[in-house]
């Protein structure tokens, strides 16, 4: 496939509610869409790199500085003979795993259109659904999240996930399993614990929670390890795993018993399956997180998670528990039984809504080859 042109856009969608983690409150969603023309067909993909380096070190900013003056200009123009080809032009570039993801997602859907196959198929995936969970930011008090987990579990939802941080976690897990007994709850820290709060952990350890998500440092693998010996419950690592390689270190060492793959956080579907298949291997389970995508990056989400081992359910919900009103057609719902269709139509298998997308566009640069 000749690359003919790539197009960035900084999109920025306003959430249907602020989105409160240790990290911060998000109000609105910062990602950059990477549009691929060539031999006829468009591809799609998101990078999401946020508007702060909170999460992860890359931004919208830095993400779109390494896309213009690195990834892009190693494939524009080049007559590429599948995906693997632009990875390895780009293999010299390190870490900016966000920015290279965004670029493969466009390369992925528009090798699936050329062959006029699904993503999902490309990628290897064996379901027609997925199960999907929800992720709930910390809200200011107990009745409230009840409220919020009860509206979620009447549409479907199979499991939930609260952001928990020092001081604002133990009574919100105690309230659910009292409340909602045999949920399906796991907790997601982003980081904001240390080997100190060992107690708080042995405490956690008796509610019977699916997984604690990310309790330590950012990079760590070494304390993870430390931790998991003491509990019975599940460690899952996020943030600490960018590679293949982060993932065999946390599996030896036994930092965590499940991974949850985000394409973004380790480059693009290509590592997202090295990671998935090793995992399978070593009996490890895994689900797919989310980073708050429009319907672009969901819809990748929702094919890479058709994957055999993707065994729990993942963060991936209804367009509508994000945004009120999605970049892409049709909008990606839940199923009452609480899974999600699995697009069938070439590559991502949805339309993008242009008039939507051009109202979230806050900046648009195309790069094309010299005539
Ligand atoms: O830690 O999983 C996380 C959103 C932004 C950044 C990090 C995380 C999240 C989520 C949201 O938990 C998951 C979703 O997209 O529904
Ligand atoms: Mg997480």
């Amino acid at each position: 496939m000749k690359i003919e042109s790539i197009e960035l856009r900084h999109i920025k969608m306003e959430l249907v509610s602020p989105f409160v983690t240790s990290m911060g409150t998000e109000y609105d969603e910062e990602h950059i869409i990477v549009r691929v023309e060539g031999d006829g067909v468009t591809g799609w993909g998101e990078s999401v790199a946020e508007g702060t380096p909170f999460y992860s070190y890359e931004t919208v900013q830095t993400a779109w500085h390494i896309l213009k003056d690195f990834l892009i200009p190693a494939i524009l123009g080049k007559d590429l003979k599948d995906v693997a080809e632009s990875n390895a032009l780009n293999a010299k570039v390190r870490g900016h795993m966000m920015a290279k993801a965004g670029l493969e997602a466009a390369l992925w859907d528009a090798f699936a259109k050329s062959q006029n196959i699904s993503l999902s198929k490309m990628l290897g995936g064996t379901r027609e659904k997925v199960d999907v969970g929800v992720s709930i930011g910390i809200q200011s008090s107990v009745p409230e999240l009840i409220h919020k987990v009860e509206g979620y579990l009447a549409e479907g939802y199979k499991r939930i996930k609260i952001k928990i941080s020092p001081g604002l976690d133990i009574q919100f897990v105690e309230a659910l399993t009292k409340e909602f007994p045999g949920l399906l709850l796991q907790v997601d820290a982003n980081s904001a614990y240390t080997l100190d709060d060992i107690g708080l952990f042995r405490k956690m350890d008796d509610y019977g929670l699916s997984l604690i998500e990310q309790p330590l440092g950012y990079e760590d693998i070494f304390d993870h390890s430390k931790l998991q010996r003491e509990l019975k419950t599940p460690i899952c690592l996020d943030e600490s795993i960018h590679s293949l390689d982060d993932t065999r270190a946390a599996i030896e060492l036994e930092s965590c018993r499940i991974i949850n793959i985000k394409p973004g956080r380790v480059g693009g579907f290509t590592e997202s399956k090295l990671i998935h298949d090793y995992c399978a291997s070593m009996k490890i389970p895994v689900w797919h997180g989310g980073m708050l995508e429009s319907g672009i990056g969901r819809a990748g989400n929702v094919a890479l998670a058709s994957l055999h081992n993707f065994t729990l359910p993942g963060d991936i919900s209804a367009s509508k528990r994000y945004y009120k009103e999605d970049i892409v057609e049709p909008e990606f719902v839940v199923n009452p039984d609480g899974t999600m269709d699995v697009p069938v139509k070439p590559g991502i298998g949805v339309e993008v809504n242009m008039r939507m997308l051009d109202k979230v566009t806050v900046r648009k640069e195309i790069f094309k080859i010299n005539k």
